[in-house]
C-alpha cells in the first residue's frame, strides 16, 4: 500500500506535466498497460493474506480509475490547447473587405476597329474576315503583284514555305470575297497582318482595316467624299482638312495617299508631322481592272474603289498615344484608360 501511494503520486505529477498526447499515451502504458506499474501491483495481490486481498484490490482499482480519469482529463486539456493554437493560427477576419475585381476594358486597337466598323457598317458595309496564313496567289498574284515585282520586296514577308505566308495586308480577304460573291460588294476587312519589320514605329504584327466597294456606278469622286466623311467622323471634327496626294499601288489605278492636317500643331509644323503640317493616314484608289478580271468580275461593267489604313497609327492619333510599343505590353495602367 506504501508502493501504491508512491506510484500514484508519481503518476499524478507526471500526468499533470505531460506536454503532448504522445507523452500522455506513454504514461498510460507505463502505469495502466499490461505490464504497467499499477497492473503489477494488482498482480502482486496474491502475496497478501487472503483476508486482505479484497480490500487491497478495491483500493488499487480505485487508484487505477483515478489515474485513468486524470489521463482523460489531461488529454482533453491538450486537445483543447491544440485546437486553440490552430484556431489562432488559421484565424480569418470575415469582416475584411474583398479584394474587388479589376475592371476590364476594350483594348484601344479593338476600340479603333469598332469605330471604323460603326461608321462603315452604318452605310451598308459588311465586315469580312479571312485567314492570316495565306498563299502567294491571294496575297500577291491576284493583287497584280507578280513574282519579282518590287512591291514584294517592300513587303518584308514572313514565309512558311515557298507558297504559304503570313498575310502582309488584309487585301487577300477582299480577293476571296470578290472571287466568291458578285457585285455589288461593300465590305471592310479588319485584321492582323505581318511584316518582318521591327523598330520604334513598326511591330512585326499590326492591324489594318481595308475597304472595298464594287458596283456599276462609282468613281474617284465618290471615294474622296467617302473617305473625307469617314475621317471627319473618326476624328470628330467636321472641318478637319483632308488632302489626297497621287501615289502608286499595284492593285489600284489611279492611287492616292490621304493626309489630314496635323492634329498636334494645326499645320504649324511640329515633331509629330515632321514639320510638314500633315499626317498620312490612309491609302486608296480605283481597283485595277486586272484585279477585277482575275476575280472574274467584268471590268467593262463594274468599277470599284478600295482603301486601307493602319489601325495602330489611327488609334495613336485618335487617342493621343505617342509610343506604339505600349499597345503590345498589356500594362493595365495603360489599358484601364480605355
Ligand atoms: C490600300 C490602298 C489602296 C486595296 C485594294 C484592294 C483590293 F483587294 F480590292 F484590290 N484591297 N485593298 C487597297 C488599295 C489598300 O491600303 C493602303
Amino acid at each position: 500500500m506504501d508502493d501504491l501511494d508512491t506510484v500514484a503520486d508519481e503518476a499524478r505529477t507526471a500526468i499533470t506535466c505531460a506536454g503532448d498526447k504522445q507523452a500522455l499515451e506513454a504514461l498510460r502504458v507505463d502505469y495502466l498497460g499490461k505490464n504497467g506499474r499499477l497492473t503489477a501491483l494488482l498482480k502482486g495481490l496474491g502475496k497478501l493474506p487472503a483476508a486482505q486481498r479484497p480490500a487491497a484490490g478495491a483500493v488499487i482499482n480505485e487508484c487505477k480509475r483515478e489515474i485513468q480519469g486524470l489521463i482523460e482529463t489531461r488529454k482533453g486539456q491538450l486537445e483543447a490547447e491544440e485546437m486553440a493554437r490552430q484556431l489562432a493560427a488559421q484565424r480569418i477576419d470575415v469582416t475584411l473587405d474583398g479584394r474587388g475585381r479589376g475592371s476590364g476594358g476594350i483594348h484601344p486597337i479593338s476600340r479603333t476597329i469598332e469605330r471604323v466598323e460603326d461608321f462603315f457598317g452604318g452605310i451598308g458595309f459588311e465586315t469580312a474576315e479571312g485567314p492570316e496564313l495565306e498563299d502567294d496567289y491571294h496575297n500577291f498574284e491576284a493583287l497584280n503583284i507578280p513574282a519579282h515585282h518590287p512591291a514584294r520586296a517592300m513587303h518584308d514577308t514572313f514565309y512558311i514555305d515557298s507558297n504559304i505566308l503570313l498575310r502582309t495586308h488584309t487585301s487577300p480577304v477582299q480577293v476571296r470575297v470578290m472571287a466568291s460573291a458578285s457585285p455589288p460588294i461593300k465590305i471592310i476587312c479588319p485584321g492582323r497582318v505581318y511584316r518582318c519589320d521591327s523598330d520604334i514605329t513598326h511591330t512585326p504584327m499590326f492591324h489594318q482595316v481595308e475597304g472595298l466597294l464594287i458596283d456599276e456606278e462609282n468613281n474617284f469622286a465618290d471615294l474622296k467624299g467617302l473617305i473625307e466623311d469617314f475621317l471627319h467622323a473618326f476624328f470628330e471634327n467636321q472641318s478637319l482638312p483632308v488632302r489626297f496626294r497621287p501615289s502608286y499601288f499595284p492593285f489600284t489605278e489611279p492611287s492616292a495617299e490621304v493626309d489630314i492636317q496635323c492634329l498636334n500643331c494645326g499645320a504649324e509644323g511640329c515633331r509629330v508631322c515632321g514639320n510638314s503640317g500633315w499626317l498620312e493616314v490612309m491609302g486608296c484608289g480605283m481597283v485595277h481592272p486586272r484585279v477585277l478580271e482575275m476575280a472574274d468580275i467584268d471590268p467593262d461593267r463594274y468599277t470599284g474603289f478600295a482603301f486601307g489604313m493602319g489601325v495602330e497609327r489611327l488609334s495613336m492619333l485618335r487617342y493621343g498615344v505617342n509610343d506604339l510599343r505600349i499597345y503590345f505590353e498589356n500594362d493595365l495602367r495603360f489599358l484601364e484608360q480605355f
